[in-house]
């Protein structure tokens, strides 16, 4: 029996196509800013997302951490949705790396309303960190995979400059956001001043995400990515993989919303699981399992006996994210698990 996979969109593998592109690669020592492949994914990334300029990094954690920290100094003050990725799932990098403090602000399922943002930005005053960074994330991972739509993008962004503020998007799925409103990516973007895109998720790269924004902000994130390690030398390699990445992938993620969606209305229909329909947007589904009288690690570890790999957001929470290597047929496999686990007596 071959295992679901729906822990992450992180667990897909590279395709043949990118493994041959790897294989291939021209490479050089990106330090001295001699590799041309990764020159070409840097190029062509900035021209997807709309900005002059794109940075090849390790990670999305450190995306965002660049990004932090080049629009910032340390004593500053970032404000960001209280469930963000930046806060929640970056170890603190942005405190412990880049000096700066959170001010967090409640968004609905991870969407942040202008009014609430506009009141947590604090006039200048000695005793108060000065506010110089708006973040968001589109779509929120915490949220349940939700977008947040080009209206309220506009809006948040206003609010933002009105302040002196720059704005920073965690894009790390942001081309499942530009599926959803059905725009192209960059209607999105055009709002913010830096976002960070991931080539590891859906996208199905082995390794790696971008940072993009405008030509000065990329070259200072260079010299800080150097100064965090980021360095890296042949990283061509890993860019072939990312163009492909860019240019075949990006189409396909609308079947992640469809799998997802068959997913969260087979759930809604379990006694015992409840799913808020309205957060199933995108490839996430998070849904609440404590009518089932059993905590989310005690569901998962069950469904993992059956072959069905779930996240848990503890106490009751679970977490499913589909991608290029869970099929309908895999949905209707996982949903048929859930139900026999659900019937057994407790
Ligand atoms: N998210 C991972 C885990 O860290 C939770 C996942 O499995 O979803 N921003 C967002 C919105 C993300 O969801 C992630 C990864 C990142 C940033 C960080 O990317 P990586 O894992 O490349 O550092």
């Amino acid at each position: 029996m071959t295992r679901i996979e729906l822990r992450s969109d992180t667990f897909t593998l590279p395709t043949e196509e990118m493994r041959r592109a790897m294989y291939e690669a021209e490479v050089g020592d990106d330090v001295w800013g001699e590799d041309p492949t990764v020159a070409r994914l840097e190029a062509l990334a900035a021209t997807i997302i709309g900005k002059e300029a794109a940075l090849f990094v390790p990670s999305g954690t450190m995306g965002n951490l660049l990004a932090v920290m080049t629009h910032c100094h340390r004593g500053d003050e970032v404000v960001m949705e209280s469930e963000c990725h930046i806060y929640y799932y970056e170890a603190g990098g942005m405190s412990a790396v880049a000096g700066v403090i959170p001010r967090l602000v409640k968004g609905k399922n991870g969407v942040l309303d202008p009014d609430d943002v506009r009141r947590a930005i604090r006039e200048p005053n000695i005793h108060y960190a000065p506010p110089t960074l708006l973040t968001l994330e589109n779509t929120h991972n915490r949220g349940g995979g939700t977008v947040t739509d080009l209206g309220t993008m506009a809006a948040l962004a206003s609010v933002a400059r009105e302040r002196g503020m720059k704005v920073h998007m965690d894009g790390a799925r942001v081309f499942h956001a530009a599926h959803y409103l059905k725009v192209p990516v960059t209607q999105i973007t055009k709002h913010v001043d830096s976002v960070m895109f991931c080539l590891s998720k859906g996208l199905s790269a082995p390794v790696g995400s971008m940072l993009a924004g405008d030509a000065e902000f990329v070259e200072r994130a260079r010299r800080n990515r150097k100064m965090l390690g980021g360095g890296m030398r042949q990283a061509g390699v890993l860019a072939a993989a990312g163009i492909v990445a860019l240019e075949k992938m990006v189409d396909r993620l609308v079947e992640d919303h469809a799998t997802a969606r068959c997913l969260a209305e087979g759930l809604s229909q379990i006694d015992g699981v409840a799913v808020d329909m309205d957060t199933v947007q995108t490839n996430i589904v998070s849904f609440d399992i404590a009518g089932l009288g059993m905590t989310a690690s005690e569901f998962a570890r069950a469904m993992a006996e059956r072959g069905v790999m779930f996240s848990t957001r503890p106490p009751y929470g679970i977490r499913a994210v589909t991608h290029r290597h869970v099929t309908m047929a895999d949905i209707h496999r996982a949903l048929e698990a859930v139900r026999e686990l659900a019937a057994q007596p407790r």
